[in-house]
């Protein structure tokens, strides 16, 4: 069982747009609670190398912006690691950029498709090249000169969004940006309070362009995706009770909240606050034996992409049947994240099936040890080890140094929790 309070982490997505968002605005910014995962890392090391001064204090960050205009070309490759948030938002921001400058990163970002924000670029005016059309890394903006667009999102994604929210920044005039469902918009908050000049309507996002950002201190909310795996380790195992502390609860990311509700799960928000411009609280998760299935489709998969892999662990635990559809984007994250969750969880005798764009699961099912293939896939990991906790026998991960890329003291907080 999971006994104990404890605080939450600093959230990946709010983590590295404070260090870009800080290292184009003018003058010092301190980010507390930074996450200090690998793929935040990678972020601060790509700016550094554009000349950036960003200093690293325990859990605190000091960046020392450079301006609007102020990034230098840098000397080498610029390598994302296994970062999609980093290499598909820092091409809005070398896309405004008067120089050029070249992108690569691990197997992993190798395999995830880039059209998606080369495109939009592209028809800013912006010259890309890169494998396959610029679909694959290498890939090398030479930036600069970008005219304004009103461009339709053809894919539920803040990162594409956010991409094209910076290079707007940079445009000859004012964008419109029209999401088709809401994705999360963790950009657009931070960035007006740099001063940016962005309004929401709705699914429009609209931005003029300004000569220049100002600084700011952020305090980052901690990171509900990886609240989940101790939401839903609360939620199965026997006798749990867990205080979640400072937990981010900005409305395109709590689906997961709705769902364990609609699942019967026990769930309770306390102390709800504003922090930084982004909603936090604490949340109460107890054990909860009555869990049932649930459909989870359409708007709401956006608001929840990353704790599917998560959700089809609670899922093995509620009576009835669960069915995830409308989540085809899954195939293309650090791993197919449909197929890895259902060849794993089938290995361990859970009643599982995969579809084109999800998975149905038939639950209750007991599961049984095994070895899981991770495909180095920190989300993939962790919800393993969650299915460890009620499983008979060992569940043996072929790879937990992955979860550094999002949760760094994983195990050391699991282990704190285990009674
Ligand atoms: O950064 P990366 O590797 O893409 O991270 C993931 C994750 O599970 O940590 C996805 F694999 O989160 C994305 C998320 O899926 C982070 C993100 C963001 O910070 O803007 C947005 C989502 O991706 P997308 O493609 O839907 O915009």
């Amino acid at each position: 069982m999971l006994k104990g309070s404890f605080e939450l982490i600093g959230d990946k997505s709010i983590s590295h747009r404070a260090i870009m968002f800080s290292s184009i605005s003018k003058g010092y910014n301190k980010i507390s609670n930074f996450l200090m995962g690998q793929d935040c890392l990678s972020t601060i090391d790509c700016f550094r190398k554009m000349g950036v001064d960003i200093e690293i204090k325990d859990r605190e960050v000091f960046v020392k912006g450079n301006g609007l205009y102020g990034l230098k070309k840098p000397d080498n490759i610029l390598d994302v690691g296994n970062s999609g948030t980093t290499i598909r938002l820092i091409s809005g921001i070398l896309a405004g950029n008067n120089f050029d400058a070249t992108l690569i990163g691990d197997e992993s970002i190798a395999k995830r498709p880039m059209k998606r924000v080369t495109d939009p670029l592209r028809l800013m005016g912006c010259k890309i090249e890169g494998k396959d059309d610029a679909n694959y890394t290498p890939i090398k903006i030479y930036g600069g000169n970008l005219k304004a667009i009103d461009y339709k999102m053809q894919v539920a994604s803040a990162q594409v969004k956010s991409a094209l929210i910076l290079g707007s920044l940079y445009a000859d005039g004012r964008c419109s940006i029209y999401e088709k469902v809401k994705s999360r918009n963790h950009t657009e908050i931070m960035l007006k309070s740099f001063g940016a000049d962005i309004e929401v309507e709705d699914l429009t996002i609209n931005i003029n362009p300004v000569k220049e950002l100002f600084s700011q201190d952020i305090n980052v909310a901690g990171d509900i995706s990886s609240a989940s795996f101790i939401i839903v380790g609360a939620l199965i195992s026997k006798g749990s009770e867990v205080v979640i502390k400072n937990v981010g609860l900005n409305e395109t990311r709590t689906g997961i909240i709705d769902v364990v509700k609609a699942m019967n799960g026990n769930i309770e928000i306390l102390n709800e606050r504003v922090v930084s411009g982004e909603l936090v609280g604490d949340l109460l998760v107890k054990y909860s034996p009555n869990l049932v299935g649930a459909t989870i489709d359409k708007e709401i998969i956006p608001r929840l992409i990353d704790e599917i892999p998560v959700i089809a662990v609670l899922a093995t635990q509620a009576e009835g049947t669960t069915i995830i559809k409308d989540a085809k984007e899954l195939k293309v994250k650090e791993s197919n994240r449909i197929k890895a969750m259902v060849d794993n969880l089938t290995l361990m005798g859970a009643d599982i099936e995969e579809l084109e764009d999800g998975m149905i699961i038939n639950g209750k099912t007991k599961l049984s040890g095994a070895n899981i293939q991770t495909f180095k896939d920190h989300r993939i990991a962790m919800s393993f080890s969650i299915a460890e906790l009620i499983s008979d026998g060992e569940v043996k991960l072929d790879d937990k140094e992955c979860i550094g890329i999002s949760f760094p003291g994983y195990f050391d907080l699991l282990n704190s929790l285990s009674k």
